[in-house]
């Protein structure tokens, strides 16, 4: 009899933004299924054994034996994902991290991984494990181009953990718009690519039961118009119900809007930004004020049935206090489902993060990875009002919009309130938005539980687990 060979065992960790000492709960509207674990599960070899923990919502048993770890980092995931690479490099494994923060940011995440996956994993992951199998792994992968998209993500790593009920799908990535704030831009270079139609549905259709919410998580749907209505007509005979993100383009092209309808679109997120010209022209966003701009877009919402999640954003140079009353009112009178009150944030690698630099007004090195720093704190200065003050009228406004008297006066807009069980789920997901406000706020990047120091890579004396490793 011949001995089984041990299998390589690959572990997906996907990190939370941060945790209180203590804290029992993660943040309850951030809690959906991720989409790259499941992917990246799907690219490895059967014979791989793959497990997966979600730190948002398990303990991770970092003693079981594993022969290399992935990590998906973004940037307010970045801390706690260095901690989590420190307690598997401490015992001895290979630590990968790929994502968007190690794309942007790829020399600092380099100091915390054996190696980097720079750009979307499709083409590059299978080899990382393989390289990995046959140790030979390399630093740094990079892709060269946008890979051919409709890979079947590996659903099965999600049983047994307790995520909201919507089911994450994606039809395209990236987006054609260059708004300078955006790390989506600078990730994908402006560009969008989307998979077959056919693949799109096939998915729906193995995924579906009968209360099955979707949430096409493209940055932007209606960034090729054409390509999205071609969509939303096939996903019709399907009768599902869905939502998605979108630019405010859709809203003026009528055929666009009846086939959003007929398709099963039940919100948008549309990114208003501001009401300001100047703020808009500031961050490259002055499309927003295309044939009349937000308000008239949003009653051609409306009058269509189609929801609307808007976010906006302050801080920009020409942002007053008077833009957050504006804005709360607005989202106010324009019946908008749920919104979204932020403050500016500089991610790196994208044209505000440089141009802050360039103007030394940005206050942490690295705000993301800074122990000081914590959710909502505005990391650079703003020009007319301190940080504190912008980051408090920031949580005010959400607290006004989250109020018991706004959330019954939105409820009184057609859509919202279309049949009953709209009209429940419309003051459940309200509630939770309103209950996140406090939960979100100071919220600690990384486990503040969690004892330091990384341990970066140059203090390795010797290569992990005798792989012969080249330390940058
Ligand atoms: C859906 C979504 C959400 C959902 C949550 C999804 C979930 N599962 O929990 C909600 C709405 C709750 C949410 C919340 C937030 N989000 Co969000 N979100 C997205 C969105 C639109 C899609 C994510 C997704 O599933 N993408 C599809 C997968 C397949 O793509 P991917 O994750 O990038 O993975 C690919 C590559 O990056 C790479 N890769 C990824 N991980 C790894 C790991 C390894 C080892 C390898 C090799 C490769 C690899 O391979 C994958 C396949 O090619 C993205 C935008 C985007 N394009 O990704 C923003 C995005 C990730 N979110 C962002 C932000 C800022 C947030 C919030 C902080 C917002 C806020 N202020 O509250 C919170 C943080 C929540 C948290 N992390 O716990 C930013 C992050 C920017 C950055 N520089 O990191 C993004 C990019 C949006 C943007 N416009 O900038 N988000
Ligand atoms: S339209 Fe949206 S996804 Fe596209 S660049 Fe602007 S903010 Fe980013």
């Amino acid at each position: 009899m011949t001995a089984m060979k041990d299998p390589f065992r690959l572990t997906i960790v996907h990190p939370c933004v941060g945790r209180r000492v203590g804290m029992k709960k993660y943040i309850r509207t951030w809690l959906m299924e991720p989409l790259a674990p499941a992917l990246l599960a799907a690219l490895v070899p059967e014979e791989v054994e793959v497990s997966f923990y979600d730190d948002r919502l398990e303990p991770i048993p970092f003693g079981t034996r594993t022969d290399l770890v992935a990590i998906s980092v973004e940037t307010y995931t970045a801390r706690r994902a260095y901690q989590i690479a420190t307690e598997y490099r401490r015992r001895g494994v290979p630590v990968v991290m790929g994502g968007f923060h190690a794309t942007l940011c790829p020399d600092e995440v380099m100091q915390h991984a054996e190696s980097i996956v720079v750009g979307e994993a499709e083409e590059l992951f299978p080899q990382v494990v393989d390289d990995y199998r046959h140790r030979t792994p390399k630093r740094r992968y990079e892709s060269l181009g946008r890979p051919q998209l409709g890979v079947k993500p590996r659903r099965s790593i999600y049983e047994g953990k307790a995520y909201l009920p919507i089911r994450l799908v994606e039809y395209s990535r990236g987006c054609r718009f260059k708004c300078d704030f955006c790390a989506v831009q600078s990730f994908f270079s402006a560009t969008h690519t989307h998979q077959p139609i056919g693949q799109v549905l096939s998915e729906i259709e193995s995924t579906r039961d009968r209360r099955t919410l979707y949430f096409f998580i493209d940055d932007n749907i209606c960034s090729d118009l054409d390509a999205a209505k071609e969509l939303f007509r096939a996903l019709i005979p399907l009768r599902i119900r869905w939502v998605s993100q979108s630019s405010i383009n859709v809203a003026f092209d009528d055929e666009a809007m009846q086939l959003l309808k007929a398709s099963g679109c039940q919100c948008l997120l549309i990114g208003i930004e501001s009401l300001r010209p100047d703020a808009l022209a500031g961050m490259n966003k002055s499309f927003n004020l295309m044939r009349g701009g937000p308000e008239i877009a949003l009653s051609n919402l409306r009058k269509f049935g189609i929801r609307v999640y808007g976010t906006f954003m302050f801080g920009y140079d020409h942002d007053s206090d008077s833009s957050f009353k504006q804005s709360i009112e607005f989202a106010t009178q324009q019946e908008m489902f749920i919104a979204a009150f932020n403050h500016v944030t500089p991610f790196p690698g994208t044209p505000l993060y440089r141009r802050l630099k360039f103007e030394g007004r940005l206050l942490f090195d690295a705000w993301w990875n800074d122990p000081g720093y914590s959710y909502n704190m505005v990391p650079f200065q703003p020009a007319s009002c301190s940080p504190e003050e912008l980051s408090q009228n920031c949580v005010r406004a959400r607290r006004q919009f989250y109020s018991i008297p706004s959330i019954i006066k939105r409820a009184i807009g057609k859509a919202n309130r279309a049949d009953l069980l709209m009209l429940a789920r419309y003051f459940i997901i309200n509630a939770m938005h309103r209950s996140d406000v406090s939960g979100r706020n100071g919220l600690p990047l990384g486990d503040a539980a969690w004892k330091g120091p990384f341990l970066p890579i140059q203090m390795q004396k010797q290569s992990l687990s005798g792989y012969s490793m080249p330390i940058a």
